[in-house]
């Protein structure tokens, strides 16, 4: 049932059509935060409310990012985040990360469960939704559109903030 959604997802993303992504946001009703409306930025979709979307900024070679946002489940039914797309990167998957004989390593996952009542807090080191082959580097103070898919709340249209990365321990000189 959610793989034709998916799929159909994945073809217009494919055509690359920015102008759809924003139409679909806009008949669900939702208002796009504008530069910066970062702090506090919420979307909610029935019971489902996202904080915060954020990614980091990355080097001009890199070819995947990545998306860290907050779900609450404010419904009293789980829920669970199936898939997500935006027209900033040609794929998306949902990862979460597991250290492995000392080195970390991602995993794709099919979805992330959001039980009853529940928060999920997708964050670096952790869950996140991993974005493949960027169409651009991400510049801090940009933002892009990112569309979630839950099984029960349906598709969410949220604006994603770029940050300036944050030296968190090994990486930074
Ligand atoms: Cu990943």
């Amino acid at each position: 049932m959610i793989d034709p959604v998916r799929r159909s997802l994945l073809c217009r993303l494919g055509r690359s059509s920015a102008g759809l992504a924003v139409a679909f946001g806009l008949a669900l009703g939702l208002v796009l935060a504008g530069p910066g409306g970062a702090a506090g930025a919420e979307f909610n979709a029935g019971t489902m409310r996202v904080h915060t979307p954020v990614a980091f900024s990355t080097p001009a070679a890199a070819r995947n990012g990545a998306a860290y946002l907050i779900m609450q489940n404010r419904g009293s039914a789980a829920d669970r985040l199936m898939s997500a797309s935006t027209p900033a990167a040609a794929r998306v998957e949902l990862h979460s990360t597991v250290t492995e004989g000392g080195v970390m390593k991602m995993r794709p996952l099919t979805a992330i469960d959001i039980p009853a009542g529940g928060t999920v807090r997708l964050q670096r080191g952790g869950q996140h939704v991993m974005l493949l082959d960027l169409r651009e580097p991400l510049k801090a103070g940009a933002s892009f559109p990112l569309t979630l898919v839950f099984e029960k709340a349906g598709a969410l249209e949220v604006t994603v903030n770029v940050e300036p990365v944050r030296g968190t321990g090994g990486h930074h000189h």
